[in-house]
């Protein structure tokens, strides 16, 4: 019997704890105060969010999971069977299972997240379930990885895998040139397959961001309760609330944590101060139309080869490959021309 072949995590980009100090600082230096939503998910946030991905109202996990079961074949055909396989923030990996199980020749399987203890211990469960798949989990903050790690097994070629509309919390310009830094990381045969949010009705919106059971809110709280935890910060955690309202104008949802009074929090010897409503924001996720989304793709050097959906055009899954550097004719969308559902693109 082959078995798996699990190396133990690495490293990349700076020791990730002494980042959250100088960008707590910094984010909460400016005009409107940040913080910076990848220290969300520490080992107790990455626990908070999957269980904001059972929610009834959150409805992106369970439709791109949709989307993925029901056009597997067709996905892991374009996949192809002898790639590499990375996926930028690869949590409890719960959707690659589901990939890896349809991809038998794969020549391994890269996860990179920022959460540790949720690497090692996703990496492992898969390595007992997949004999023969090659892991190389790396913690990272996945912007900053510089290189992939190398399979023993010569890869065919690379594909990435980044789902859950992850790439949602980028800024447009930022969610560009990270695209562009996977294009580059996956070199010239390397795909891309992403699963992005659409725009679409507040109402459908801010319940999926604003849930009931306040998961989502103690998950936005977390970040206060870390910053007193690890940096010790005086956050009274019951003068902050959270909020998530979907901002029209810019097709974000933004979460905010909105100081209930007048205070000041004290953190590395500094104060801050916070009037009656003021808000730190923590977490943008954007929505994006398919046009709007492969423009900017195409902007980065990927072409879009094929996309799905689901019946009520939630959520998108798209395959995208490195586009050679020959020069397009401009206003040429490789793969948006005759696609159908373009209609839904101007609804609520
Ligand atoms: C992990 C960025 C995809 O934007 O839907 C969910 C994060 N925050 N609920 C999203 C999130 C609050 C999530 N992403």
């Amino acid at each position: 019997m082959i078995h798996a072949t699990l190396t133990p995590p690495s490293f990349d980009g700076t020791r990730l704890c002494d980042g959250f100090l100088s960008e707590a600082v910094a984010g909460l230096s400016q005009a409107q105060k940040v913080l910076p939503c990848k220290f969300l998910y520490d080992e107790e946030g990455s626990k908070l969010f999957n269980e904001i991905c059972e929610l009834e109202e959150y409805y992106p996990t369970r439709t791109e999971n949709e989307i993925l079961r029901d056009n597997i074949d067709e996905i892991a055909g374009l996949i192809g069977s002898g790639c590499r396989l990375v996926e930028f923030g690869s949590g409890d990996s719960a959707k690659t299972r589901h990939l890896l199980t349809h991809l038998p020749g794969i020549a391994g399987y890269i996860p990179i997240d920022i959460s540790g203890p949720q690497l090692l211990e996703s990496a492992v469960r898969l390595a007992g379930e997949f004999p023969g798949l090659e892991i190389v989990p790396l913690e990272a903050d996945y912007e900053e990885v510089s290189e992939i790690p190398h399979t023993i097994r010569r890869p065919q070629r690379t594909v990435a895998f980044f789902p859950g509309s992850t790439i949602g919390n980028f800024e447009p310009l930022a969610a560009a040139v990270f695209l562009q830094r996977i294009a580059l990381l996956c070199g010239s045969d390397g795909g891309l397959l992403i699963g992005i949010d659409r725009k679409k009705s507040k109402r459908i919106l801010e319940p999926a961001y604003n849930d009931r059971r306040g998961v989502t809110a103690k998950f936005n709280l977390g970040i206060l309760a870390r910053a007193n935890r690890e940096l010790g910060a005086d956050f009274d955690l019951s003068a902050f609330r959270h909020r998530a309202p979907y901002n029209e104008t810019r097709g974000r949802i933004e979460m905010h944590l909105v100081s209930q009074r007048a205070q000041i929090v004290h953190l590395d010897s500094r104060e801050f101060r916070f009037e009656d409503g003021e808000y730190i924001t923590t977490e943008y996720s954007y929505k994006y139309t398919l046009p709007g989304f492969a423009g900017l793709a195409l902007r980065a050097g990927f072409e879009l080869v094929r996309h799905w959906e689901d019946r009520d055009r939630l959520f998108s899954v798209l395959f995208l490959r490195v586009r050679d550097r020959k020069p397009r004719p401009s206003g040429d969308l490789p793969g948006l021309d005759a696609t159908p559902g373009e209609a839904s693109e101007s609804r609520q």
